[in-house]
Order: C-alpha cells, then sequence, then structure tokens
C-alpha cells in the first residue's frame, strides 16, 4: 500500500525538491488534521460535538461545535507547520498571519474546516475543503489582499469526505488522487493510503443535484436545463435524468467524482448582493480545481469559476460543475438569456406538479 508521503512524491517527481517537500510536508500536517477531525465527528455526542455552539461567524451564521472544533484542529495544524505564513477559515472574519511563520512561509491555506453542518445531528456525511496558494510577498505577514487571488493561482486543493469512510481527494495539478484513512490498526496508527490514482470524471451523465426548493429563484438558463432534465425521454433531452441533493457540497462533488453528474448551485434572486450560496475562496475555486483536473468543467454561469478574482474574503458565487458535456451545455444556455423556458414542461412535469395521468 503507497502512504501519502510517498504517493505525493511520486506525484511531484518533475517539482522542484524545495517544491516537493513543501508541498508534502504541508499536506500531511493538513491530512492529519483532517484525521483528527474525522474521529472528532465520528464520536458525535460522545465528543460533545452535536448542537449550536451560540455562537456566529462572521456572515452572520450560526456555529455549530463541531464548526468550532474542526477550525481549532486546522488552526493548530497550520500553526505548526513551517510553510504556512497563514490562512484563512470560513468560520474567521479575517485572514491569518501565522505567528511564527507568517514572514517566512511560502504558502497560505484557505479553508472550510466543516461543510454541510447541517448533516451533523443527522449523521449524514460532510467534509473539510482546503485550497493552498502562494505566499507572493514575503517578508510581510500576509493580510486579506494576499490572499484574494483567482483559483488558477492554487498550487494544490483537496477535500476530505467524512462518510462511511474517510476519504481525502487531492490535486497537485498533477490530475486527482484518493486517499483512504486506514484506521484498521486503531486511529493512533491511522494512516492514509493511496486508493486511487488519477479519478477521471465522466464526460456525460443523468444526474444532478440542486436544491429544488429554490427553484422560483433561479434564473432563465437554470429553469431551462433542469425543466429539460426532469421531462426526460419526453423531454428535448430524450432520455431519463436522476436527482441527488445531500446538503454537503463534499458529498456532491464526491459522487461526481466516482460517476459523473452536475452541481448546481446557481445564481438566486433572493439576496441580489449575494449572487449565490457558496463561497468563491473556501468552496468552489478548490472545487473546480479538483473538477478540472478529473476533466470536469466548473463556471459560474458564463465564467470558469477558476478565472474569478476575489473582492472580498468571504464572496460568493453561482456554482455550476461536473460533467464536461452538461456544463457546456448550461453554458451554451446562460449565453442565451433571451430564450424563453419551455414552460409547458412545467405544466405537464415539473418538481411540484404531478404529471398528468
Ligand atoms: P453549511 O456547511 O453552512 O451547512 O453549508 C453547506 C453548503 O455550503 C454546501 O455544502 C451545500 O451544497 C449547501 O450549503 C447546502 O445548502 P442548502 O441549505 O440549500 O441545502
Amino acid at each position: 500500500m503507497i502512504e501519502l508521503e510517498a504517493a505525493l512524491a511520486a506525484n511531484l517527481a518533475d517539482a522542484h525538491p524545495d517544491v516537493q517537500r513543501v508541498l508534502i510536508d504541508t499536506l500531511s500536517v493538513m491530512a492529519q488534521a483532517c484525521a483528527r477531525i474525522g474521529e472528532i465527528a465520528s464520536q458525535g455526542m460522545l465528543a460533545q460535538a452535536h448542537g449550536w455552539a451560540g455562537t456566529h461567524n462572521s456572515q452572520g451564521e450560526q456555529q455549530k461545535r463541531l464548526d468550532l472544533l474542526a477550525d481549532d484542529c486546522m488552526r493548530d495544524a497550520l500553526t505548526a507547520c513551517p510553510h504556512v505564513a497563514g490562512w484563512a477559515s470560513e468560520e474567521l472574519e479575517n485572514a491569518q498571519a501565522s505567528p511564527h511563520h507568517g514572514q517566512t512561509g511560502p504558502l497560505l491555506v484557505v479553508y472550510d474546516p466543516l461543510d454541510g453542518s447541517s448533516n451533523i445531528e443527522a449523521n449524514i456525511s460532510i467534509g473539510t475543503i482546503f485550497s493552498i496558494l502562494p505566499h507572493r510577498y514575503r517578508g510581510a505577514n500576509p493580510g486579506d489582499a494576499d490572499f484574494m487571488q483567482p483559483g488558477h493561482q492554487q498550487v494544490a486543493a483537496g477535500y476530505v469526505l467524512y462518510g462511511p469512510a474517510t476519504l481525502m481527494v487531492l490535486t497537485c495539478r498533477r490530475g486527482v488522487l484518493v486517499f483512504t484513512l486506514d484506521k484498521r490498526a486503531g486511529m493512533e496508527s491511522a494512516r492514509w493510503v493511496l486508493t486511487q490514482d488519477q479519478v477521471s470524471i465522466p464526460i456525460a451523465t443523468r444526474e444532478f443535484a440542486i436544491n429544488a426548493s429554490n427553484q422560483r429563484f433561479w434564473e432563465k438558463p437554470i429553469q431551462r436545463y433542469i425543466a429539460e432534465c426532469v421531462a426526460g425521454e419526453n423531454g428535448p433531452r430524450m432520455k431519463d435524468f436522476n436527482m441527488r441533493w445531500v446538503a454537503s457540497m463534499v458529498a456532491e462533488v464526491h459522487r461526481i467524482m466516482t460517476r459523473g453528474g452536475v452541481f448546481l448551485y446557481p445564481r438566486d434572486t433572493r439576496e441580489p448582493i449575494k449572487p449565490g450560496r457558496l463561497r468563491l475562496m473556501y468552496e468552489a475555486a478548490p472545487m473546480a480545481l479538483l473538477v478540472q483536473e478529473a476533466g470536469g468543467r466548473a463556471v459560474n454561469g458564463t465564467s470558469e469559476l477558476l478565472d474569478l478574482i476575489p473582492d472580498v474574503l468571504h464572496q460568493k458565487v453561482p456554482v455550476i460543475l461536473g460533467s464536461k458535456d452538461e456544463i457546456d451545455r448550461i453554458v451554451n444556455y446562460h449565453a442565451d438569456p433571451h430564450e424563453n423556458v419551455s414552460w409547458q414542461l412545467f405544466k405537464t412535469r415539473s418538481l411540484f406538479v404531478q404529471p398528468q395521468a
């Protein structure tokens, strides 16, 4: 079995030895932190990890106990890592400079410590998402502005899925690797082992994931795309589609990594100043890099997510990603915004209207 460090060394064989060392060390430290988060999550109520913490993050969202425990695990790990100059967490208002390595570390880390918080008490899959960026202005502690780099600058990105198995899915821009946390010899000697090399997302799919309760707020291109999927073999797509929604982006993206599909959290009209629910830096950009490295595509409807330059640390964006053929189609629908939705489809077969006998 190939363990994390050896697998990364092989994956980064063409990189400069210094780059190799820095990335392997940093990813190993983060992998350990995620193993710890997974352990706490798996203990649930036994670890007092369920329920509200009674606090809010900078976005005004209520925090769960596990959000905070996971954030602590990541922060402690990153503080000890000499290569990390600073980090930005979905749970913190501002970026933090490393107290010891702020001026010297070559890397910045951005992370969502606990994705899918609403699933915690229901014991449904949750995850951690992270992104690694270069620290370009060494000699000074990084501030918020240093983190606001477009996603295509990422040197690595990944997520950890705390599901029936604990999996880490990583890219160092040389394809996508999957590691499984091997706990068979006990948690003390748990290790990450490579279980899949070079993940490839099928180019075509018959499966989509969207929170259909927001349908009335979607723009026309998304109305049209979903209506056509739901119309199935009777509609213009002439094939039936399946739908899934886990409410944890990590779980949705991992399903797409394993069997293809489309995930949409599109722009909606509820809060026009927040065009979307997901954060560009903590969720959209790292997932976009992973999806692209696996042969898929990730857009906001009209532009590649990796090209977007953040204006603020917690910026939200529409996210549409997955199997390439479907994403190409959705981008084409956005390029033709005046095309009317086929409302007829909604009358006969809709997410909410019973099909006529
Ligand atoms: P939380 O971690 O704040 O619960 O959010 C998870 C998430 O950002 C993403 O993982 C899901 O796709 C999405 O929210 C689910 O949102 P809905 O509440 O619309 O199901």
